[in-house]
């Protein structure tokens, strides 16, 4: 069964949309098998969004993820990490449809409330950094 990280965002944390989000998920049949509430700090962020150092963008993005306390979950399932970032609609939420997370929820390019791997090999390596594999339920 395939598996993605996803985090729930500081922006739709702060407007209590987690429930919504990951209630989204559910009902589009994918699994929950692993779930916490954090504060993410500078060194995770950096470990995290690693591929992204060298963007204009990264001094923000790692101020922002880590502005408040956010949740973090694995989802499984057939397709888990296509199946979710479809669900989320692209990065931009001025670009997503109506229906999509980010359609729906997200503010900005930066503020847009969710974050789903963009493939297995990166959900394991992802999932990794927030999870032990006892906190993971089959
Ligand atoms: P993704 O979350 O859709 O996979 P990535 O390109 O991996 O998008 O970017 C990671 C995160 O960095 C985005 O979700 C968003 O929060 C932020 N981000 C991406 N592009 C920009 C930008 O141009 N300006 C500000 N923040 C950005
Ligand atoms: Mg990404």
């Amino acid at each position: 069964m395939e598996r993605s990280l996803v985090l729930i965002k500081p922006d739709a944390m702060e407007r209590g949309l987690a429930g919504a989000i990951i209630g989204r998920l559910q009902s589009q049949g994918l699994k929950l098998v692993a779930i916490k509430m954090l504060h993410m700090d500078r060194e995770l962020a950096g470990r995290h969004y690693a591929v992204h150092r060298e963007k204009p963008f990264f001094e923000g993005l790692v101020s922002y993820i880590t502005s408040a306390p956010i949740v973090a979950a694995v989802f499984a399932g057939d397709d888990a990490v296509g199946a979710i970032r479809k669900l989320m609609g692209p990065t931009d939420p001025a670009k997503a449809e109506a229906g999509t997370i980010r359609g729906d929820f997200g503010v900005d390019i930066e503020h847009n409330s969710i974050h789903g791997s963009d493939s297995p090999k990166t959900a394991e390596q992802e999932i990794r950094l927030f999870f032990g594999e006892g906190e993971i339920f089959p």
